[in-house]
């Protein structure tokens, strides 16, 4: 099985949970397009009615938009039944990194919004502890005085096991990237477990430059692990 088998299998053991009528978080990479694409083809084939997606980025909405997905937005809909999304990172207490895909602030104000929220992943996602990856913390920051800022999230860090941190690049050479919100996102590249995360999310929170980071602490009501050896799914 390739890894993206592995996130296709995911992906379809979470649209299960869809049922017709629903508002459903449509999340954004590479694993939850097997899921967007699921849902359209049980439309398709009219064995799901009456859904409305709510997608996580401009992206997932072209997708969707492909698939004939009829879609709203969190203002006609505060309160969404079930989002499914991806991750880059699940800890043992189903703690996530998200965000490398650049989408975390739409995917973290939709996913807070759901009333279950069902994280599919390969296995290679699960981690020790968050940061444990090596890879991007990633944090959504106004592009005014972007370098002040992520000075400011370098001390800040220093208080929880230091970390690098990089403006993330865009498609042009050499420019920044730019989320949909027009931000720009600063990756954090973290020494050791940091410990408290709630600490840390709140010490990142208070800088005012900062928009959101890619912690989603406490959100996560499933996470669907797509193995060699099977599918693990872990409830809350
Ligand atoms: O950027 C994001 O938040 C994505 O959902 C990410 O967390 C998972 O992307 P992947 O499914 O392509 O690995």
């Amino acid at each position: 099985l390739t890894q993206d088998d592995l996130k296709r299998i995911a992906a379809y053991k979470a649209v299960d949970f869809v049922r017709s009528g629903m508002v459903l978080g449509l999340g954004t990479g590479s694993t939850a397009r097997h899921a967007v694409d699921r849902i359209g083809e049980l439309l398709r084939q009219g064995k799901l009615s009456d859904i409305v997606g709510i997608p996580t980025s401009k992206k997932t909405q072209e997708q969707a938009l492909s698939l004939g997905i009829p879609l709203s937005d969190l203002d006609a809909h505060p309160v969404i039944d079930l989002s499914i999304d991806g991750a880059d990172e699940v800890d043992p207490r189903l703690n996530l990194v998200k965000g490398r895909g650049g989408s975390l602030l739409r995917e973290k104000m939709i996913e807070g919004a759901s009333k279950k929220f069902v994280v599919i992943v390969d296995e290679s996602k699960m981690v020790k502890h968050i940061g444990g990856s090596g890879m991007a913390l990633p944090v959504e920051v106004v592009p005014f005085c972007w370098k002040f800022t992520a000075e400011k999230l370098r001390e800040v860090m220093e208080g929880y096991g230091g970390c690098e941190a990089k403006l993330r690049l865009g498609g042009e050479k050499g420019k920044a990237f730019v989320t949909d919100n027009g931000n720009y996102i600063v990756d954090m590249y973290l020494e050791k477990d940091m410990g408290d995360l709630w600490a840390v999310s709140d010490a990142i929170l208070r800088l005012p430059g900062v928009v959101e980071h890619g912690m989603f602490l406490d959100m996560a009501s499933t996470v669907i692990i797509a193995g060699e050896l099977g599918v693990k799914i872990k409830n809350k």
